[in-house]
């Protein structure tokens, strides 16, 4: 298993469009592995393909507290979502250092093929359904600080600009 690079807000890339997987297969596989192994390492809930800069629709999260019940969901799709909303407060591991709220629907019922290409369906709420919600975006190559004013938003490119120059120039 490789950990992978996680692109940093505000790469171009974060706002690529995912593709459709047309086939569960051993790639397909190994991309979730290493997704999973880059999320657990950089201590995240969620992570998107298009976050590791493949543009093909693939999210793994884990919200449990063990930190050992993944799911993996491909080609996914929120099929029902409640009216309720909830504003809960969100990160984002192409975004670090930076939290805020962000309004989601409580719940959300979703369908997606999990590692091994089987179709699943199920409801979720609570974190599991706000980071299904998040990730989603990213496949849609959405970052959660667009939900944010504009006067929010420059000051984190501003801020994020900063820290990369600041990295590029450590030795
Ligand atoms: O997409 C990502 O960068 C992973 C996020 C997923 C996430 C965002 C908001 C709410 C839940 C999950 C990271 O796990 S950021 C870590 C985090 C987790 C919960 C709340 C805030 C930040
Ligand atoms: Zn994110």
């Amino acid at each position: 298993m490789s950990l992978l690079n996680i692109l940093r807000y505000p790469d171009p890339r974060l706002h690529t469009v995912a593709k459709p997987v047309h086939e569960v297969d051993e790639r397909i596989r190994t991309l979730v592995d290493d997704m999973l192994a880059t999320m657990y390492a950089a201590d995240g809930v969620g992570l998107a393909a298009t976050q590791v800069d493949v543009h093909e629709q693939v999210i793994v999260l884990d919200t449990s507290e063990s930190r050992d019940r993944p799911r993996v969901l491909i080609n996914p799709e929120i099929v029902e979502r409640s009216d309720e909303t909830v504003l809960a407060e969100e990160g984002c591991l192409s975004v670090p250092l930076v939290y805020d709220k962000v309004p989601r629907h409580a719940r959300v019922t979703v369908q997606a093929l999990g590692r091994d290409g089987a179709l699943q369906r199920f409801d979720t709420e609570g974190l599991e359904a706000v980071c299904v919600q998040h990730e989603m975006d990213h496949l849609r190559g959405k970052v959660f600080v667009e939900y944010l004013s504009s006067l929010k938003r420059d000051r984190i490119k501003t801020r994020m600009l900063k820290k990369a120059r600041e990295e590029a120039t450590r030795v």
